[in-house]
């Protein structure tokens, strides 16, 4: 069955810019926003966009401003860009296009024009056999669900997935319910994003979250971007690296990709910039290897040893060391088998530009390391965030203003899901405050993770798949392996705001339940509802949505997991009145604080104009590590040899999409015009193979064997090391195999494939 269409839409390449944001940002996040609703929605939905009584940006992970918030405008262009695909008022994806459209037809249409088709309005169902969805009542939906549930031998054939926009709210009662029900299985999209980083930051500094404020940004010396392309994925970021910038501090970015939003930024709403053409962001760009970055790192820490040599007491910040860490002696011998050269070679860059960085962390403990999926998707993912740790506490820059480690969430509330127990490998504490606060003793195995879903619904053993918001098949590695194991369900239920392809490669039953979204207002028994959510930094703070909802029939999803429990508990006791959390959310804040560690006076706290900061160890040098101490740890780089013909490939977002969502077919930044299946090459690299510029190739991996290919891209000569590529994802996810994942996380390894390139 062909998944997905991949026909090319006819590209047009211009030179990359080199300034981001500015006007066109202001112009081009105005457009997506009018095109798609009328006047008055629109400038509501943008009006109350991060403002203090309005809602959070279901866009990125990035925190508001602590204090002060522009009362024009606190989003970016791609913020613009999420709230029109949102508040969408033009077209609905109501019943009409379904009785239209044969799901085999919808699968011949590209992501682009599925998203087009705007906001889904009913429940939907698909039963046995059937050919077209076809609308059901909630209460019929809820009935079928809790059949299946109850009917399966063990609560474990059940898999529960979540996407980082649920809100805290809905993801509390989602986890209660599901470990009521009696699993643990509840992966979700960290899965496939940050959880290197919680695993190498719980071992290292006991918390999974980053240990900086935003205020941190404007105090730093030294700031360092890794794998990250704020421009694009956190643009609201340029604006304290411009300010930190301002107060004179240094950036250094480390990517394989000249990225336009770290090379200058413009501000939208400074004359001054719009007019002299912005401020320069970073200082030194060091254009790395693919998956060179722990050899670059250790390269760094040899370094900052031989300068502690030349001045002692002056470079390695020993009293930290000594009073708040463990395994440093070991780390530093560890170093001694490592050639400089030899790292160093490893990186593509030059032993002057790694000294360079040395010189300009030497002298300084304000030192912020950022990072997101750059570092997160490889192999040895979880080694590498080790590393820029070592490097964080060689240089005590942990717990001190202006410095610290600040791994860049993506999903708006990927983090909040994870405190409030949506995790595969729950710590046991939590488990047992859920037993003494609602009285049942919740399973203690460890559940799926994503990959480890996959698997086992492919071997037929899981047989129910539930998805919390997200676009499960196209998200996840080996896009045909996992419409496979979707396929072997039983039945799989998807609670969306819009239309996706997961709802096209189903189960042998399949639901789909509308949504409200975060910009939709809330209305409950007790009137109109806020939710809330965890930024990046780890701030907490309301969301209210305030526009009318596209259609009477959606429900937030707190209520559909209200109702979806009282379907499968039914007459079984279970200690919780769902219809009273739903009324008022604050009751469901009010278990959230018994449950959840920094929640105190929650509903309290909450009012507060934006929000108030969670407790964070690490920011105050308490480490909650097995005894009480920051660890260094000791990483070995992974030497892969490529053979001539080979490349490694990283998958990565244009400027025109959110994950799955493609709102456009334009990369502007990188120069990218009309289409999305492209493969960045070195110009040696495509004409050593004797290609040609804008030829179209298939993309093809092997591993163990099997041969997996990705049709039809065109070869665009980029600025990239040679011997690596990079194409979009979800397009190149077929190329994946399922078991290629990051040691320790599980996290398919989207930014390392090895590939070569077929004509
Ligand atoms: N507009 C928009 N915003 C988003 C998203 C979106 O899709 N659209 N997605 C959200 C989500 S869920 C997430 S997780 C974040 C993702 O935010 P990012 O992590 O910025 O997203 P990617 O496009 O995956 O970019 C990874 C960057 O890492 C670089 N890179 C790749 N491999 C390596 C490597 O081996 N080493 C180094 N040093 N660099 C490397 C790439 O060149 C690229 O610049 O953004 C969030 N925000
Ligand atoms: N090759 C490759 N694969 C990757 C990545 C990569 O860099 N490369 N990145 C990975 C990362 S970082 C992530 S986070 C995952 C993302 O994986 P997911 O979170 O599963 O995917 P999204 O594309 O964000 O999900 C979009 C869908 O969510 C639904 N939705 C939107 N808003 C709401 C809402 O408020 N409520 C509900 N219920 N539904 C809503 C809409 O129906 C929409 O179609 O993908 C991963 N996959
Ligand atoms: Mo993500």
């Amino acid at each position: 069955m062909k998944l997905a269409p991949d026909t090319l839409t006819g590209l047009r390449i211009t030179k990359p810019t080199e300034t981001a944001a500015g006007l066109t940002a202001v112009t081009v996040s105005l457009q997506h926003v009018f095109r798609n609703t009328d006047l008055i929605r629109g400038w509501k939905a943008l009006y109350h966009l991060n403002q203090k009584n309005g809602y959070d940006c279901p866009s990125c992970a990035w925190p508001d401003p602590d204090d002060h918030r522009s009362s024009i405008a606190e989003y970016c262009e791609n913020g613009a860009k999420a709230v029109a695909d949102e508040v969408m008022t033009k077209h609905t994806a109501s019943p009409v296009l379904f009785q239209r459209y044969s799901v085999e037809e919808l699968r011949q249409k590209d992501d682009f024009w599925l998203g087009q088709q705007g906001r889904l309005t009913q429940p939907l169902v698909i039963r046995k056999g059937g050919t077209h969805y076809e609308p059901i009542s909630w209460e019929d939906a809820f009935q079928l669900i809790a059949g299946h549930l109850n009917a399966l031998d063990s609560p474990d054939e059940a898999v529960f997935y979540t996407s980082g926009r649920t809100s805290n709210e809905a993801a509390f009662l989602y986890q209660l319910f599901v470990r009521q029900f009696g699993t643990n299985n509840l992966p979700d999209c960290s899965n496939m994003c940050h959880e290197s980083t919680s695993v190498a930051l719980g071992e290292t500094l006991g918390l999974g979250k980053a240990s900086i404020v935003y205020e941190d940004f404007e105090k730093a010396d030294v700031i360092m971007i890794m794998g990250q392309n704020p421009g694009t994925n956190a643009p609201r970021m340029l604006t304290p690296l411009e300010q930190a910038k301002r107060n004179g501090a240094t950036i250094i970015a480390v990517n394989p990709l000249v990225e336009t939003g770290l090379l200058a930024f413009q501000f939208p709403q400074s004359v001054r910039d719009m007019v002299l053409g912005g401020q320069k962001l970073t200082d030194l760009y060091l254009q790395i290897r693919i998956n060179s970055d722990l050899a670059f790192l250790k390269a760094i820490c040899k370094l900052l040893l031989d300068e502690e040599k030349k001045t002692p007491g002056a470079v390695i910040d020993k009293s930290f060391i000594e009073r708040y860490t463990v395994g440093y002696e070991d780390f530093i011998t560890s170093l001694e088998q490592y050639e400089l050269s030899d790292l160093v070679g490893q990186t593509g860059l030059s032993l002057e530009e790694v000294q360079q960085t040395v010189d300009l962390l030497k002298h300084t403990r304000k030192i912020i390391i950022c990072w997101a999926m750059g570092l997160t998707q490889h192999r040895n993912a979880v080694q590498t965030i080790n590393e820029v740790i070592n490097v964080l506490l060689m240089k005590g820059s942990i717990g001190i203003e202006g410095g610290g480690a600040a791994p860049i969430r993506g999903h708006s509330n990927v983090q909040g899901d994870r405190t409030m127990g949506i995790w595969e490998r729950p710590k046991p504490e939590f488990l047992d405050k859920l037993k003494t606060v609602f009285g049942f003793e919740p399973p203690r195995e460890h559940g799926f993770s994503v990959v480890e879903a996959v698997q086992s619904m492919h071997k037929g053993e899981a047989k129910f798949f539930f998805g919390m918001g997200g676009n499960f098949l196209m998200a996840v590695s080996d896009t045909n392996y996992t419409a496979e194991a979707l396929q072997r369900c039983k039945l799989t239920v998807q609670v969306s705001t819009k239309l996706n392809r997961s709802h096209l490669i189903h189960g042998e039953t399949a639901l789909i339940l509308p949504c409200l979204g975060r910009s939709d207002r809330d209305s409950q028994a007790a009137g109109d509802q806020f939710v809330t959510t965890e930024a990046t930094t780890g701030v907490v703070q309301q969301s209210r949505g305030t526009l009318e909802p596209v259609s009477k029939h959606l429900k937030s999803e707190p209520a559909i997991v209200a109702e979806l429990a009282k379907a499968v508990f039914h007459s079984r006791h279970n200690n919780v009145d769902w219809d009273k959390l739903i009324s008022n959310y604050d009751h469901i804040r009010d278990l959230i604080e018994k449950v959840v560690p920094g929640f105190d006076h929650y509903n309290e706290r909450v009012q507060k104009p934006g929000g108030f900061y969670l407790p964070n160890g690490p920011r105050k040098r308490k480490f909650e590590t097995k005894d009480g101490k920051a660890h260094f740890s000791i990483n070995v780089p992974e030497k892969l040899e490529l053979q001539p013909d080979e490349l490694l490939l990283m998958t990565i977002r244009s400027h025109d999409q959110f994950n799955t969502t493609v709102y456009g077919r334009d990369d502007r930044y990188r120069g990218i015009h009309n289409e999305r299946r492209v493969v960045f090459m070195h110009a040696d690299d495509i004409a050593h193979r004797g290609l040609k510029p804008q030829q179209v190739v298939n993309l093809q991996s092997r591993y163990d064997g099997k041969i997996r290919t990705a049709e039809r891209f065109v070869i665009v000569p980029y600025n990239i090391p040679r011997g690596c590529a990079a194409a979009y994802f979800p397009e190149t996810n077929v190329l994946i195999p399922i078991d290629q994942v990051a040691e320790g996380s599980l996290t398919p390894i989207s930014k390392s494939i090895v590939i070569t390139v077929e004509k």
